[in-house]
């Protein structure tokens, strides 16, 4: 049965749509557990969220990449809330738009590192806090190019198109428990993510020159959706995309002068 706050952690919640996200179910009431690598960015948002909601916010560093790390995080978060209910596998990044041919090692590692095996291991350390809980939703952060590929995002592609097979086989694995699995699909959207991948403050901002892209909260209203949902009804998976952009390649957007 859902509880009357349900506790929810969040990867990723420095920036972007965890950060995003954890504004919105704190002023809905939720407890919130935040994790990301700069810590002093979660936890001052968790004593901003706390004081102005009233809501528990726990607080800790997390780097995904890593199982001692992720497990410490996420036992720190059960101890501090006394149970966990929701998981938003939010963290992620892309690096670099090289081509197979010269794509840098360690941007296609760190891709992969993160966006699949990252999230494999927020999985994996979460699942029986959530089980426990008896009352649980998981939710990835997948992409539009987890449904299409593009030049340049070869291993990016491949992360979310991975990072979808994960969300699937994870449903099928809790079907018949009281755990719903849900894959939100942004399109492009503005957050810290182009500045990670391009490291050049002209070029991230090219990619939404004469678009209105999707800010970080129209993708958190879709997790907020999805969560708040009566307990039978399952999103499976969310594309979202700014009406700007009609394919899933970005090949179709539509730019003003
Ligand atoms: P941001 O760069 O703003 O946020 C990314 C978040 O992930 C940050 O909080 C960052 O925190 C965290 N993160 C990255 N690597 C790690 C790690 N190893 N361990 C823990 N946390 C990590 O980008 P977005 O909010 O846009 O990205 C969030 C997700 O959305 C990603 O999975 C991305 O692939 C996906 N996405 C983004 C789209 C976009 O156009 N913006 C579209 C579709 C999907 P810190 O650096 O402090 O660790
Ligand atoms: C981010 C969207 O188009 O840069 O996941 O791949 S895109």
């Amino acid at each position: 049965m859902r509880p009357e706050h349900p506790v929810v952690m969040i990867t990723g919640a420095s920036s972007g749509f965890g950060e995003a996200a954890a504004r919105l179910l704190a002023a809905d009431g939720y407890a919130l557990a935040l994790g990301a690598r700069r810590v002093e960015r979660v936890r001052a948002l968790a004593e901003e969220l706390s004081a102005k909601h009233g809501v528990r916010v726990f607080a800790g560093a997390v780097d995904t990449r890593d199982t001692a790390s992720v497990d410490r995080f996420v036992a720190a978060s059960v101890e501090a809330l006394g149970s966990l209910n929701v998981v938003l596998a939010n963290a992620g990044l892309a690096r670099g738009v090289d081509p197979i041919a010269s794509v840098l090692e360690e941007d296609w590692q760190a891709m992969l590192h993160t966006n699949v095996e990252g999230v494999i291991r927020t999985l994996k350390a979460t699942l029986p806090h959530v089980r426990k809980s008896g009352w649980g939703h998981f939710l990835t952060i997948g992409s539009t190019a987890g449904h299409w590929v593009y030049e340049g995002g070869g291993a990016y592609c491949a992360s979310k198109h991975a990072l979808k097979a994960l969300t699937r086989t994870l449903r099928l694995e809790l079907c018949g428990e009281p755990i719903r699995v849900t894959e939100i699909d942004p399109g492009m959207a503005v957050t810290e993510f182009s500045m990670v991948r391009l490291q050049d403050e002209g070029k991230a901002d090219a990619v939404y020159r004469g678009v209105e892209p999707l800010r970080a909260e129209d993708v958190a209203e879709c997790v907020r959706w999805a969560i708040a949902l009566p307990d039978h009804v399952n999103i499976d998976e969310i594309i979202v995309k700014c009406r700007d952009q009609a394919s899933h390649n970005g090949t179709k957007v539509h730019r003003r002068a």
